[in-house]
């Protein structure tokens, strides 16, 4: 069991996919996060067990490296991608609640705002930690967060922005959220914004990247 908990975790530590995957140079030909997660699941291995021992400490370990600096964003999407390979496995598991999540993401980037790399990238740390994700994309007007929010009762809300313009229209969609719903988790993100900014228009947190944000989730789960 633990070699293919350690396989699948190195695949997804160095964005190795599958087999037919180029990247990295030094696995070319080898196996990738989806042929050893197969393997694993046809061998009995719990889908749990691959996701809380090998899937989320990878992802984990690839958050630390790119907060630190010593993993650059391609190389994080690559780790994305093998996670994602591995995660299809794991899809019926999850349809059929033999695995858990921690709980509700929604995420999306503010009525406005297009840049969206930033954004995929907080939403597949935040999935490989663990929570089911809600994407609603880009260019979302505060009516969208509104109606995932009721449609997700207790769920935490990511929105990102990366235009000085729409901070403004994140400060209004985060103040007109508040009035109908006083309590509900709101973190922030993204290039211009700061820690002031975000408690000036009622946000609970500023994530300067997606490990923060993980770790915040994650902590009041
Ligand atoms: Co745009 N753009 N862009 N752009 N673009 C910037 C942001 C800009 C800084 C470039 C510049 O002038 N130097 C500038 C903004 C200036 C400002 O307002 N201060 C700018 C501009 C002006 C524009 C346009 C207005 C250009 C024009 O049309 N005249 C236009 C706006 C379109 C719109 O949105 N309405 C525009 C368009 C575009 C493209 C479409 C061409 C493209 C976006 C493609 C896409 O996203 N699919 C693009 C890009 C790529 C950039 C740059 C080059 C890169 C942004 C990026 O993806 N960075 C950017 C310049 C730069 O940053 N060097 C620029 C990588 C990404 C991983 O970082 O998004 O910061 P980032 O996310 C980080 C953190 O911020 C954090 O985690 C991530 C990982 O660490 N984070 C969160 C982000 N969201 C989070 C949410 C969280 C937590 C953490 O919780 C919810």
């Amino acid at each position: 069991m633990n070699d293919f908990i350690e396989k699948i975790s190195l695949s997804i530590q160095k964005g190795k996919i599958d087999q037919k995957s180029p990247y990295p140079p030094d696995m070319r030909g080898e196996p990738g996060a989806d042929e050893y997660t197969r393997e694993a699941l046809d061998n009995g291995i719990p889908a749990n067990d691959i996701l809380t021992k090998a899937m989320i400490p990878a992802m984990g370990i690839v958050g630390e490296l790119f907060k630190d600096k010593k993993l650059f964003v391609p190389q994080v999407l690559m780790s994305a991608k093998a996670m994602n390979s591995a995660m299809l496995h794991l899809k019926p598991y999850f349809n059929s609640g033999e695995i858990k999540q921690r709980g509700t993401f929604v995420i999306g980037t503010v009525v406005g705002d297009l840049h969206d790399i930033g954004k995929n990238l907080v939403a597949m740390m935040i999935e490989g930690s663990g929570w089911k994700v809600i994407d609603l994309g880009t260019d979302v007007k505060t009516e969208r967060f509104m109606e995932a929010i009721n449609e997700n009762p207790g769920c935490i809300l990511g929105m990102s922005a990366l235009l000085t313009t729409t901070m403004e229209s994140m400060e209004k969609t985060v103040k007109q959220l508040r009035q109908s719903f006083p309590s509900q988790k709101i973190l922030v993100g993204g290039a211009p914004l700061n820690k002031e900014f975000a408690l000036k228009i009622g946000a609970d947190l500023y994530a300067p990247n997606p490990q923060v944000a993980v770790e915040y989730i994650n902590a009041i789960a």
